[in-house]
């Protein structure tokens, strides 16, 4: 029997609450038949993470250049009139290293991306599939742009790493998270507290193998304007101190992830991206315009979009590639 909520006065809560347990069991058969993990936690929870948040940077403990470039984008709210939050659900799904081979003087290169730089393929997005079921029992969806990590360590669903990458069951850290706001209640308590994940305690070979230092060994918290991918997802030069050679992936960086035991069995599973000819890996090398390139390398680009910027592409793979 379906359970509809058009509008839920207070009377009905008792109601809701019997309900519940099928809405979330429904919920899970539906994600999880689309192979994501989640998890729901309370909205006021999200709230609170947002003051911890600004107070990192307010205090200083944060690096600004970090809040200025990606933090201030965070949004917990929704625009107004839609509908009253109750609840965040944060979704992980496995996404695997992507690879794009390079032939490139007479060898093949490998050139490794972490997994976050493409999107979604629908119709197996999370909102779609979210919607598909919440709207049947007249509840509503909505994305929002939550610290992704620390709302899934929060909620129960990760751990976090040394390396401050969140980790869940069987895919180590080679998972993408993505939050939505609902308002369907919240069935449990699900605040957990900040930990980092078991094999961490006797473990520092993140730390280790990062090149930059940004893994310190005297706080949690990542030194994250010394990270890689910090300066190789910004178009200005590298700055100095910031060695070429440190640079393992045509964005973002792997060595932290790579090295890590918690990783051991999903690391080898690798998503061939695109193949590139001597020809065309000289184009991407050379900054040339998309007018100039083979459709092969056009629809390559296609599906890094966003990140499909091609002098910063064309500056991090000169740094892979020899000259
Ligand atoms: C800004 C940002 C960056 C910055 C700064 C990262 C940082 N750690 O500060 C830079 C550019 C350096 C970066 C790098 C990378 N990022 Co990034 N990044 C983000 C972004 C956009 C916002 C993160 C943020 O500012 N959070 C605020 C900070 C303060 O929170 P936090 O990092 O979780 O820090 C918490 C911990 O330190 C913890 N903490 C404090 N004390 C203690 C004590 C203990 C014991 C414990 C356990 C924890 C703990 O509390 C802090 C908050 O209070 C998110 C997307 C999003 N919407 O969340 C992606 C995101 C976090 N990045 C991601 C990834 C994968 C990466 C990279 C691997 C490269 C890449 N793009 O693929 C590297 C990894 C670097 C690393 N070792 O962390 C993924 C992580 C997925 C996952 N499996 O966890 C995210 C979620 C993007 C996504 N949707 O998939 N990133
Ligand atoms: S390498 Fe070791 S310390 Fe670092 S995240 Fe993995 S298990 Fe934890
Ligand atoms: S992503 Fe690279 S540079 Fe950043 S913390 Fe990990 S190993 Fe260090």
């Amino acid at each position: 029997m379906l359970v509809v909520y058009n509008s839920r006065p207070d009377s009905e809560e008792p109601n809701l609450n019997e309900a519940l347990p099928s809405i979330i069991a429904d919920l899970s058969r539906q994600l999880g038949s689309h192979g994501f993990q989640f998890r729901i936690i309370k909205y006021n929870e999200v709230k609170v993470l947002q003051d911890e948040i600004t107070a990192l940077f307010t205090s200083g403990n944060a690096d600004d250049q970090i809040f200025q470039r990606y933090a201030k984008n965070f949004n917990y709210h929704l625009p107004s009139g839609n509908f009253q939050p109750n609840s965040v659900i944060c979704v992980s799904e496995f996404s695997p290293i992507l690879k794009i081979s390079c032939r490139w003087q007479g060898k093949t290169y490998p050139v490794l991306m972490p997994p976050t730089y493409i999107d979604f393929t629908p119709p197996a997005h999370p909102l779609t599939i979210l919607q598909n079921v919440l709207t049947r029992y007249g509840f509503s969806v909505s994305r929002v742009r939550v610290p992704e990590k620390l709302v899934a360590v929060r909620s129960g669903l990760a751990h976090y790493g040394r390396n401050n990458i969140s980790y869940v069951p069987e895919w180590g850290s080679f998972h993408r998270l993505s939050s939505y706001l609902t308002d369907l209640p919240t069935p449990k308590d699900t605040w957990t507290p900040l930990t980092w994940m078991k094999q961490c305690e006797n473990c520092v070979a993140c730390a280790n193998a990062c090149p930059t230092g940004a893994i310190r060994k005297d706080r949690e918290m990542l030194d994250a304007a010394k990270c890689n991918t910090f300066h190789n997802e910004n178009p200005d030069p590298f700055p100095i101190g910031i060695k070429p050679t440190w640079h393992n992936c045509l964005l973002g960086c792997l060595k932290c992830q790579l090295i890590c035991p918690a990783n051991k069995n999903v690391k080898e599973k690798v998503e061939l991206l695109g193949e590139l000819s001597e020809d065309e890996t000289k184009l991407l090398l050379d900054g040339r315009s998309k007018d100039e390139m083979t459709p092969n390398l056009r629809a390559l680009l296609e599906k890094l979009k966003p990140w499909d910027y091609i002098p910063l592409l064309s500056r991090n793979l000169r740094a892979l590639l020899p000259s």
